[in-house]
């Protein structure tokens, strides 16, 4: 049964409990019911999981604030070093799910290159990016957020050569927007679509991930117009409280979150949901070439 690899930090920094934990186990849900099989992946006493029982998906849902780290690549030896608990971004969740023989992870937003508070671009630019030019899984996601500069997302990404195609739309989405005015390098309308490309990257030996962006729901759609002030509200705070590194997106996503209220968690649940169901189909689309 093809599995389908699914991030933590979203379950642990990105939505407030207990909707956190409920989405946990219905993504997990959802991907049972399209025929695959998922992995939750996650780090519990500095052992790396692809495929976290239902019991340690709790214990990293459960937990406040602070008390389980944001694991990215560069965090990897210290949890295992330390024996400590953590929930995966997408950069570490990839490199985990592939080192356990995934092929496709679904996730909400991932990082980016954040937008710049000076002159000059921001050195502020997510190791999800690099780990999609190095490590090969297809990542189903619906975008990133607006709050991170989405034109210089897309350059990074080109310039290291990560495929960016949109699942049944011509526009990058914008996690809360179905559009950001940003082309994609292609439409694919299908699993199969996916399917094709990705043994076409394979076949050329080529290194890396590809990136598949799927839209929010058009019911549960934010319009840009209507959460940008938000945005704009969150990193003049941000920018206000002195924050850095690794700190910045957790603050950022808590804040707009908790400026935009209930309709930004039904969004972000729904395409979560949404993406869950994309990567099971074309988990089982690669299963049957
Ligand atoms: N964007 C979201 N929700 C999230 C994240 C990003 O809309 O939960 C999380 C993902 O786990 C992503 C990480 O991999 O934040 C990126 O953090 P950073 O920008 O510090 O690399
Ligand atoms: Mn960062």
């Amino acid at each position: 049964m093809p599995r389908v690899a699914l991030e933590s930090t979203v379950i642990s920094h990105g939505l407030p409990y207990p909707d956190n934990l409920h989405l946990a186990h219905e993504m997990e849900r959802i991907i049972r019911d399209n025929g695959a099989d998922p992995a939750t992946v996650g780090v519990i006493e500095g052992e790396l999981i692809a495929g976290l029982s239902p019991q340690q998906i709790e214990r990293l849902a459960a937990a406040s604030d602070g008390k389980v780290g944001k694991v990215s690549r560069r965090d990897l030896p210290i949890v295992v070093a330390r024996k400590l608990d953590g929930a995966t971004t997408v950069a570490a969740t990839m490199w985990i799910a592939h080192r356990a023989g995934i092929e496709v992870f679904a996730t909400g937003g991932i990082g980016g290159v954040h937008r710049s508070r000076g002159p000059g671009p921001s050195a502020d630019v997510s190791a999800d990016l690099q780990e999609l030019a190095r490590t090969p899984l297809i990542v189903v996601c619906a975008g990133a957020k607006a709050l991170l500069d989405l034109p210089a997302t897309l350059e990074y990404l080109e310039t290291h050569g990560v495929t960016v195609i949109g699942y049944g739309t011509d526009e990058f989405p914008a996690f809360y927007s179905r559009g950001s005015g940003l082309p994609v390098d292609i439409r694919c309308n299908t699993p199969e679509d996916v399917a094709e490309i990705w043994r076409a990257k394979r076949g050329l030996g080529l290194a890396g991930g590809l990136l598949v962006a799927a839209p929010v729901p058009a019911e549960d759609e934010i319009p840009a117009a209507q959460i940008e002030p938000q945005i704009e509200q969150a990193l003049a705070e941000c920018e206000a409280d002195g924050l850095r590194s690794a700190e910045v997106t957790p603050y950022l996503l808590r804040r707009i979150a908790e400026l935009t209220g209930d309709r930004s968690l039904q969004a972000n649940l729904s395409l979560l949901r949404n993406n869950a169901r994309a990567a099971a189909a074309i988990a089982m689309a690669l299963d049957c070439e």
